[in-house]
């Protein structure tokens, strides 16, 4: 039925720019189109075809191949792609408020190389005392190739240092990380004219977590570079990884020569050379996620069986 309604309509292009609800808002030249998904998927960042759809803004037909994506295991255990075409994710951290979290920072990297992109981390809200422990943990990722930036989005520190590297890299970044940490003060702070949206009290934060921004948005930073802002998350298990994948992707085990070409570095494999390599911080961060990888790659795998059983 859309088909038909479709061939007489321009077919027309443009780039999600923010998630509303169940819609997109898409870039098409120089104006902003509000469009339904009508049964496709499609996030921020995705290049998409659209049709106008007469007095109810556009109509999604087509979600382009993604160059790069950013994906997470969902609550049922499907991957969930979050962003497409970015170039990078900054990984917002704090060292206090919340407490720094090494753990989510190591698969945020995960996620963003098996992804395809590149991926830097904010410290925010270097106004306050930074532990001598949290140093140490940031200090580690950095020595795994991590650009690492100082940053206070109230006192204005490092604010230009960060826009440079975004310039200089260029595409578009998703500040991601936990609820929070500071990605929407960091888009205020950067761009004082942009509409960002509110920032959460900082009383409500502790306890239950509170999540103040809730779709995703792109900014523009200037030459040719993006700043999206994104929902703050609890957890975060990257996505579209094999378990035996994860070797490649994990932060500081890049370059690791196990005695066993296969091994997994599983705890207690004879002749395993990772604790003797790698940091006991990132072997205890790396065998927790890969734990869980297994158990979801066990579950999808009971799931698949079940279908199957069904069918027969
Ligand atoms: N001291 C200090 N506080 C900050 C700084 N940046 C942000 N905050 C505070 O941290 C709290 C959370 O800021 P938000 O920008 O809402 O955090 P968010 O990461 O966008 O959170 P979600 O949208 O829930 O994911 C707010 O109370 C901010 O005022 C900073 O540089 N220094
Ligand atoms: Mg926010
Ligand atoms: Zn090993």
């Amino acid at each position: 039925m859309s088909r038909r309604k479709h061939s007489s309509a321009p077919i027309l292009s443009g780039e999600v720019i923010e998630t509303v609800g169940r819609r997109v808002r898409v870039r098409h030249a120089d104006e902003e189109i509000v469009c339904f998904l009508s049964g496709r998927r499609a996030v921020i960042g995705d290049e998409v075809r659209f049709v106008r759809a007469p007095g109810e803004g556009g109509k999604l037909i087509e979600v382009l191949p993604r160059r790069t994506r950013l994906a997470r295991v969902d609550h049922r255990g499907r991957e969930q792609v979050l962003a497409a075409n970015l170039t990078g994710v900054i990984i917002v951290e704090t060292a206090n408020e919340p407490p720094l979290a090494p753990v989510i920072l190591d698969r945020y990297l995960v996620a963003a190389w098996r992804g395809g992109l590149r991926a830097m981390i904010a410290l925010n809200k270097v106004d306050q005392p930074t532990p001598p422990k949290a140093r140490e943990q940031l200090d580690l990722r950095a020595s795994c190739g991590v650009p690492t930036l100082e940053v206070s989005a109230h006192q204005g520190q490092g604010l230009e240092r960060l826009r440079q590297a975004v310039r200089e890299a260029g595409g578009a970044w998703a500040l991601v990380g936990r609820s929070g940490v500071g990605k929407t003060s960091l888009v205020r702070a950067l761009l004082p004219q942009a509409d960002a949206g509110p920032v959460g009290e900082l009383s409500a934060y502790w306890g239950l977590g509170k999540h103040t921004t809730t779709s995703s948005t792109r900014f523009d930073l200037g030459q040719g570079a993006a700043l999206i802002d994104s929902p703050g998350i609890r957890s975060f298990t990257p996505a579209g990884l094999q378990v035996a994948d994860l070797r490649a992707y994990f932060p500081g085990m890049a370059e690791l020569q196990c005695a066993f070409r296969d091994c997994l570095h599983r705890e207690g494999e004879q002749g395993c050379t990772l604790e003797t390599t790698v940091h006991p911080e990132l072997v205890q961060s790396y065998r927790t996620l890969l734990t869980e990888l297994l158990e979801i790659e066990a579950g999808t795998r009971r799931g698949r069986g079940e279908q199957e059983k069904r069918r027969t």
